[in-house]
């Protein structure tokens, strides 16, 4: 076992061996010229299995939500966002910072938010309000503990933003989670946006990159932007290797990490401290609140971190994520953590 047992995130997985090949045989070229037929590979891949025109292959799931604020408002818009959404916690910046636009955020329900509230706060523009012209869209949604947005709510925000001429997009980052915990396959997902970015490099394993899709139009003038960004990458074919046998190796068992932080999440609700519903866990994420007589939740992630325990608590609670290099002795050794420290 490894010397730490990594719960932070599913970002800190390490490259197979089959990637790692992939990756030392990978025919390149300069993308930024369209010259790589690796990357072209992974992007006609991405755009079939998603059902939609075309595909770009970007550095970063935010470098991929970045330009489709950008590419998809004008200045002076405004963009509704789930309030505990990723796009909106962690990225907003780039909002206000790259597409000079502001965020609008609405409360949900684990991620889903109210078709009405999501209408009742689409604005017309007049000398003092901006114009609302996209709607995001998190599945699975990382802080509302990896829950999947239901088909049903997606597709009553979609009707709304077809009826105001609103373009919608789903910050997929694990929609392949999203996909396997509801049985829906991605491209009924993808259906229903006009755009979706999914991350090679959370629980697929790649080690670099994200990939998003949309319209013809859409990924040129995407294409422009991520070069105005400094994400044009040349031989790049290297890394998008190794997320080609992401898509076919690794989406099937990400059914191995939704039943190990299943088993986590059920082993540890009951323990003094533990603020955690089992029941709403339905991918690789657990989130819970802390709250005990005598440890802080600095001093029980320290405790953690002496028995090989590694998690994240940046928001406030605690963050516990599964993966592919999370195995059933780490799950183990995590439980018996857990007891050792809080039963
Ligand atoms: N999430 C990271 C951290 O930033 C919190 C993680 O460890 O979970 N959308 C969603 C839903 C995400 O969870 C993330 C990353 C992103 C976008 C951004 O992707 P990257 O990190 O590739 O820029």
């Amino acid at each position: 076992m490894a010397e730490f047992s990594d719960f932070r995130s599913d970002t800190v997985t390490r490259p197979t061996k089959n990637m790692r090949k992939a990756m030392a045989e990978a025919v390149v070229g300069d993308d930024v010229l369209g010259d790589d037929p690796t990357v072209n590979k992974l992007e006609s891949m991405v755009a079939k299995i998603m059902g939609k025109e075309a595909a770009l292959y970007v550095p970063s799931g935010t470098m991929a939500n970045s330009i489709t604020v950008k590419v998809w408002t004008n200045e002076l818009d405004e963009v509704i966002v789930e309030a505990k959404s990723h796009i909106y916690n962690m990225e907003s910046t780039h909002m206000t910072f790259i597409a000079r636009v502001t965020p609008r955020p609405i409360h949900s329900d684990r991620g889903a938010m109210d078709p009405e509230e999501v209408e009742r706060n689409i604005r017309m523009p007049s000398v003092y309000i901006p114009r609302t012209s996209l709607i995001c869209i998190e599945n699975t949604h990382n802080a509302w503990s990896g829950a999947v947005v239901p088909i049903e709510n997606i597709r009553a925000i979609r009707k709304i933003a077809d009826e105001h001429g609103i373009r919608l997009h789903i910050d997929g980052a694990r929609i392949f989670n999203a996909s396997h915990a509801s049985g829906i396959p991605v491209k009924e997902y993808a259906a229903l946006a006009d755009s979706l970015m999914f991350c090679l490099s959370k629980g697929l394993s790649a080690p670099v990159g994200s990939v998003m899709v949309g319209p013809q139009d859409f990924i040129d003038y995407a294409r422009r932007v991520r070069k105005v960004l400094g994400g044009g990458m040349r031989q790049v074919g290297i890394l998008a290797a190794a997320g080609i046998v992401a898509l076919e190796e690794m989406v099937d068992r990400l059914k191995e990490d939704h039943e190990r932080a299943k088993q986590l999440a059920f082993a540890i609700a009951g323990l003094p401290g533990i603020a955690l519903n089992p029941e709403y866990i339905q991918t690789n994420i657990i989130i819970f609140d802390f709250n005990h007589p005598r440890l802080s939740t600095p001093e029980f992630l320290s405790k953690l971190k002496e028995e090989g325990i590694l998690a994240l608590a940046s928001t406030g609670p605690i963050r516990f994520v599964v993966h592919k290099d999370i195995g059933d002795k780490d799950i183990d050794r995590a439980i018996s953590a857990f007891n050792k420290i809080l039963a």
